[in-house]
């Protein structure tokens, strides 16, 4: 596989993005670490501060539903304060460069920062759920934005309605993922001819399966990081640097590829 002088992936990559009908991509904290939204498993990562096990499950959240939320709300102001980087508007504009040759495209985040949305990016689902939501624990209606602010402040936790806990509307391990998400993001995978798996550990799990449905199925599976993922080794490339570098590049490359 050649691999032009300066550029971290291959000329493969280039040739079979510009060639390919339908494109699916998997993302993970890592592409939203350069807009400055901690991931959560690198050395200054998430985890290193707060317990996994004592924030990411509902068991967790009961035990201590002030801390949980306190955290969540904490988050949410880091997400407020940050924009999307290159590396986001870099899978919108690829979105749009597959759509307008009337191809299908797919971007599955685990995160739940909604800087994908923000950068411009529809064909999009959000596995993991989405932090600017929350609803009741009791009776699931979603908390209005007089709610969701009192919150912000650390005040009402409990929903006006019926006095359950308010929650994010994100996944917690030992969750299902929204309904009919994974079906979607898994039929895509399968059916792509390249497929980005970008920015992730790889260790959750149904995400990172998504990456070896698509090479099971024939795809040309690159994944985009500084460092290897547990996964990397059944993958057809592992693009070695940070999304937001990488991707511009790629999509340079893309357009003259596709222009000449
Ligand atoms: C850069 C970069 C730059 C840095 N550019 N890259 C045993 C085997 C298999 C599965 C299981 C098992 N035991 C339990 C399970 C299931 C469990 C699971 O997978 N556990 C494993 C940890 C073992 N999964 C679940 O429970 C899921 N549900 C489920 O399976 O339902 C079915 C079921 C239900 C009931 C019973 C049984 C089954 C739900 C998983 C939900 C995950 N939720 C979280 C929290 C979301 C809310 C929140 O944000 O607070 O999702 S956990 C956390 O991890 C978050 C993330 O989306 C997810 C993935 O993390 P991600 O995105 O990969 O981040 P990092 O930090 O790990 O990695 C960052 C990467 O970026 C690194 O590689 C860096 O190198 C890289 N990077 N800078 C590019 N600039």
């Amino acid at each position: 596989m050649h691999q032009p002088i300066g550029d971290p992936f291959s000329d493969a990559l280039v040739e079979r993005l510009a060639q390919a009908r339908r494109v699916a991509v998997l993302t993970g904290a890592g592409i939203s670490a350069e807009s400055g939204v901690p991931t959560f498993r690198d050395p200054d990562g998430l985890w290193q501060q707060f317990r996994p096990e004592e924030l990411a499950n509902v068991e967790a959240f009961l035990r201590n539903p002030v801390l949980v939320q306190g955290w969540y709300a904490h988050r949410r102001a880091v997400v407020d304060g940050v924009e999307p980087n290159p590396g986001h508007r870099a899978l919108a504009e690829l979105e749009q460069m597959v759509v307008k040759k009337r191809g299908a495209f797919l971007l599955a985040t685990q995160n739940v920062d909604g800087l994908h949305a923000r950068a411009g990016s529809e064909h999009l689902i959000e596995l993991h759920g989405t932090l600017t939501r929350s609803y009741c624990i009791a009776c699931e209606r979603e908390a209005n934005e007089t709610e969701l602010a009192a919150l912000e402040s650390g005040d009402a936790a409990h929903c006006p309605a019926c006095a359950g806990l308010l929650r994010p509307d994100v996944v917690w391990f030992g969750e299902m993922l929204p309904e009919g998400a994974m079906e979607h993001a898994a039929e895509a995978a399968a059916a792509s001819d390249v497929f980005l798996s970008i920015g992730t550990s790889a260790v959750v799990y149904p995400a990172a399966g998504l990456p070896l449905i698509a090479k099971q199925a024939g795809a040309y599976v690159a994944e985009i990081n500084p460092q290897r993922s547990d996964i990397a080794f059944r993958l057809d490339e592992h693009v070695r640097g940070k999304a937001g570098v990488v991707l511009p590049v790629l999509l340079e490359r893309l357009r003259a590829f596709t222009a000449a």
